[in-house]
């Protein structure tokens, strides 16, 4: 994160509040703590009654409450969460990602942790999870399903794929180095996630989670976690509909968040394939002493313009950037003093 002056200071400021919290750090605080276990669903009558009694039956030296957050379930889901006396809060608007902002506003839990219904993830490995948050080592924790301890064939081979082009993106942006960037299994404080800037409404929450905490300079951790394959119903994720929707977002929010670096890569597109044409208008220059090919002319210019107008709008979006974060940090420091 060495390009970023503005993550510079949240850093500074961080790092003071960390020593604060760790100062003040034992293990009557950990007990206090409370961990509000959200589980978005939409038809999962299969898997979500088991994945209750499992989170039920964790041993962890934190008080543990569930939220299942329904997207309008029309098979079992609701009766089986009635039996099990869970709280169920049916969401106002569509989608996973509006489920989860949803849920973060109903809950008085000091800690998050956010797993899906269909119990591919294991509520078992909770507790590495909660750890790095409990010890102030992190500010977010991803469960990433590194192949080790994934179930053969519980990620299709085309998510995989996706998966890795998105965790290129988003670590060649902004430096980082996650290795699970749509993981759906995190756990962060309750006030982290409502500083968040999040505006997706399906499965784009996950990635724009990802980059809007590095963006503001937190630390993600990330932890292997087991994978399993969905047996319960089948997956309301559509690899290429969603996987496009992703792609799309992701792009947008790395647009706003390191607008030099993205329009950079337009600026050197447009001139190395600028270049050729370029490169073929001076030849016939040098070679025959005039130019006669117009068209290779207006093309090259045309392309080295077009990269240099790419150019402008990076470095001006940076700065509109730059300020914006300035600004956040300023009245984040004044709300804190
Ligand atoms: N509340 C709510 N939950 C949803 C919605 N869409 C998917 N889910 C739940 O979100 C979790 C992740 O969805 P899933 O289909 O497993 O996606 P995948 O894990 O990426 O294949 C599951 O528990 C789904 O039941 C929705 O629109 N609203
Ligand atoms: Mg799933």
């Amino acid at each position: 994160m060495s390009d970023n002056k503005a993550i510079g200071m949240n850093e500074a400021l961080r790092l003071r509040k960390e020593k604060e919290m760790r100062e003040s750090y034992t293990i009557e605080d950990v007990q206090k703590t409370s961990v509000e276990v959200i589980i978005p669903t939409l038809n999962e009558e299969l898997t979500i009654g088991g994945l209750i009694d499992r989170i039920r039956s964790l041993d962890v030296p934190v008080n543990t409450s569930i939220l299942v957050i329904d997207g309008g379930s029309t098979d079992g889901t609701i009766e089986v969460c009635k039996r099990k006396n869970v709280r169920l809060v049916t969401q106002r608007g569509r989608g996973k990602g509006k489920a989860m902002r949803e849920a973060a506003d109903e809950t008085s839990a000091d800690i998050i942790v956010f797993i899906d219904a269909d119990a591919t993830y294991p509520p078992e490995d909770m507790p590495l999870l909660l750890q790095p948050l409990l010890e102030h080592k992190a500010d977010m924790v991803v469960g990433s399903r590194i192949a080790s301890k994934r179930e053969k064939g519980a990620i299709q081979r085309f998510n995989v794929l996706g998966n890795k082009i998105f965790n290129k993106a988003i670590n060649f942006a902004m430096g980082s180095s996650v290795t699970d960037s749509l993981s759906g299994y995190r756990a962060l404080h309750t006030k982290t996630f409502k500083e968040l800037v999040l505006f997706s409404d399906s499965f784009e929450i996950e990635v724009e989670m990802t980059v809007e905490a590095l963006a503001r300079g937190l630390r993600i951790s990330e932890v292997p976690i087991g994978y399993g394959v969905r047996t319960g119903a089948p997956t309301k994720l559509d690899p290429f509909r969603d996987g496009i929707k992703i792609a799309r977002s992701l792009l947008f929010i790395l647009m706003n968040v390191t607008p030099l670096k993205f329009f950079g890569l337009i600026f050197l597109g447009f001139i190395v394939v600028g270049f050729y044409p370029a490169y073929f208008v001076l030849h016939e220059k040098i070679t025959v002493g005039e130019i006669t090919s117009i068209p290779a002319v207006v093309l090259s210019s045309l392309l080295f313009v077009t990269g240099a107008i790419a150019l402008v709008v990076g470095i001006l979006s940076e700065l509109v950037v730059r300020s914006r974060r300035r600004l956040e940090y300023l009245i984040s420091k004044k709300l804190d003093s």
